[in-house]
C-alpha cells in the first residue's frame, strides 16, 4: 500500500442535547477526519479526543499536533507497507498519545479493506453479521429527567442502558430506575473515576441493584485500589481509563482488577491493539464491549467493524447516528437493522460512504501533507 496524501479537516458539530459526565459537560464535538490516499482510494479515520484533556489526557490539538509533526511526516516517508499491523513498529517511538495514533491507523485499515475488496470487520477477523447496541446517557439535572431518557431508550430499543454517576448522584437514580422499569433491564452505571476507596461502603450500595458493571469507579490510572475494591462487591467492575495496552489488560486481569473491559479504539491507540486485547480477554474469560467517545459517523463505523468480533459479548456505546447528532458525515447514516441492532457493514472497508456535504457544512479547515511537500 502507497500513502500518497493525508488530508486532516478539522470539523466542529454541534451535540442535539449537551452530554454531562462527572468530569464535565460537552455541547459539541471537536474531531479531525483523517483520510489517507494511496493506490488510488481513500481509507477514513476519525479522532475520537474531545476539545479538553478531560477524559484523557489529549486534546483534539493535541491529536493534530502529533499527526502534523511526527506521526504523518514518519508515514510519508515510507515506501509503503503491507499490512496496517506495521504501523505500531513504526509508531512504537512515538511514546504514548494513543489518540492520535489510532486516527490515522484506522484510516489505514479502513484503506486496506478497500484495497483487499473486503470489509473492516473481515479484515480483522469479525464474524458477526448484527451487533446488539446500548445507549450512555449523562449525568441529568434530576430524576426525572433520567427516568424520561431511561423510557425513551427503552422504547427505541436500547440493549444496555449505561448512566453516568458521580458522588451525590448514584444510588437514587439507579434506584429510581430500577424501581420504575424493574430488575430486568439491562442497566450499569459510569463513574468515570469520581470515586476513591473511602467510598467503598457508598458502592456497596448499589450491589443489590444488580447491575451488570460499574465502570471505572477508582482512579483513571488506578489498577491496584480496584482489586481491593473488586474483593468487596459483587457488582462486577469493568475498566476504562485505566487500560491503554494489551499490556495494561494483561495487568489488570492478572491481578483481579476488574471482571469486564470496555475497549475504546482510541484510547489503546488503534484497532491492531484493540484487537490484540479482545483476544488477550478471550482467552482469559473476559467479556469485552465497544465504548464510545461521542464519535461521529466514521468513529462509529470503526467501533462497528471492531464489534463484530466474538468476544464482544455485551452491548456497546455505539448508538445510532440520530442519538447525538442533526446529521450525520456518513451515508447511510448509521441506523437500526432492527430497534436495539446494527448491521455489520458488508461493502469494502469501513462500508460507509462520506457524506462531503456535511463534512464541508461542519468543517473549520483543512490541511494537506503529501511525500513531495508538506502545504501548512
Ligand atoms: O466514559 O465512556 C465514557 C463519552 C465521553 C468520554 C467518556 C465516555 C463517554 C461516554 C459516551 O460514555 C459514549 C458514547 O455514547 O459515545
Ligand atoms: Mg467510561
Amino acid at each position: 500500500m502507497e500513502i500518497e496524501k493525508i488530508v486532516l479537516h478539522r470539523l466542529k458539530m454541534p451535540l442535539k442535547t449537551a452530554f454531562e459526565t462527572s468530569f464535565g459537560r460537552l455541547t459539541y464535538k471537536d474531531f479531525l477526519v483523517v483520510c489517507v490516499h494511496g493506490d488510488g482510494q481513500t481509507g477514513y479515520g476519525e479522532s475520537v479526543s474531545l476539545p479538553f484533556p478531560i477524559y484523557n489526557e489529549e486534546t483534539t490539538d493535541t491529536v493534530k499536533y502529533m499527526l502534523k509533526e511526527f506521526i504523518i511526516p514518519k508515514l510519508l516517508k515510507l515506501d509503503g507497507i503491507d499490512h496496517p499491523e506495521q504501523l505500531q513498529s513504526i509508531f512504537k517511538p512515538i511514546r504514548r498519545n494513543q489518540m492520535a495514533k489510532a486516527a490515522i491507523e484506522g484510516a489505514v485499515w479502513d484503506l486496506y479493506g478497500k484495497k483487499k475488496g473486503i470489509s473492516l470487520a473481515e479484515a480483522l477477523g469479525g464474524t458477526k453479521k448484527e451487533i446488539d447496541v446500548g445507549v450512555s446517557i449523562g449525568i441529568e439535572p434530576g430524576i426525572p429527567e433520567v427516568l424520561e431518557k431511561v423510557e425513551s431508550f427503552i422504547n427505541q430499543g436500547y440493549k444496555k442502558i449505561k448512566l453516568k454517576i458521580k458522588p451525590g448522584f448514584d444510588i437514587e437514580p439507579i434506584a429510581a430506575i430500577r424501581d420504575r422499569f424493574g430488575p430486568d433491564i439491562p442497566l450499569m452505571a459510569d463513574a468515570n473515576s469520581a470515586y476513591t476507596l473511602k467510598d467503598i461502603h457508598l458502592l456497596k450500595q448499589l450491589d443489590p441493584f444488580h447491575l451488570m458493571m460499574i465502570e471505572q469507579p477508582l482512579a483513571h490510572d488506578d489498577i491496584i485500589d480496584h482489586v481491593k475494591l473488586q474483593s468487596e462487591l459483587s457488582t462486577p467492575i469493568c475498566l476504562d481509563e485505566s487500560i491503554h495496552s494489551y499490556e495494561d489488560a494483561r495487568k489488570a486481569i492478572e491481578i483481579g482488577a476488574c471482571k469486564i473491559i470496555n475497549i475504546k479504539i482510541g484510547r489503546v491507540g488503534g484497532l491492531t491493539e484493540a484487537v490484540k486485547i479482545h483476544d488477550l480477554c478471550k482467552s482469559n474469560g473476559i467479556p469485552v464491549w465497544c465504548g464510545g467517545m461521542l464519535e461521529a459517523g466514521i468513529g462509529r463505523a470503526h467501533n462497528i467493524a471492531l464489534s463484530s468480533l466474538d468476544n464482544f459479548l455485551i452491548p456497546g456505546d455505539t448508538s445510532a447516528s440520530n442519538r447525538y447528532w442533526e446529521t450525520d458525515i456518513v451515508t447511510p447514516e448509521v441506523d437500526f437493522l432492527r430497534p436495539g441492532t446494527l448491521a455489520v457493514p458488508t461493502g469494502y472497508g469501513i462500508g460507509y460512504e462520506i457524506n462531503e456535504k456535511v463534512v464541508e457544512k461542519y468543517r473549520l479547515g483543512t490541511e494537506s501533507f503529501s511525500r513531495e511537500k508538506s502545504i501548512y
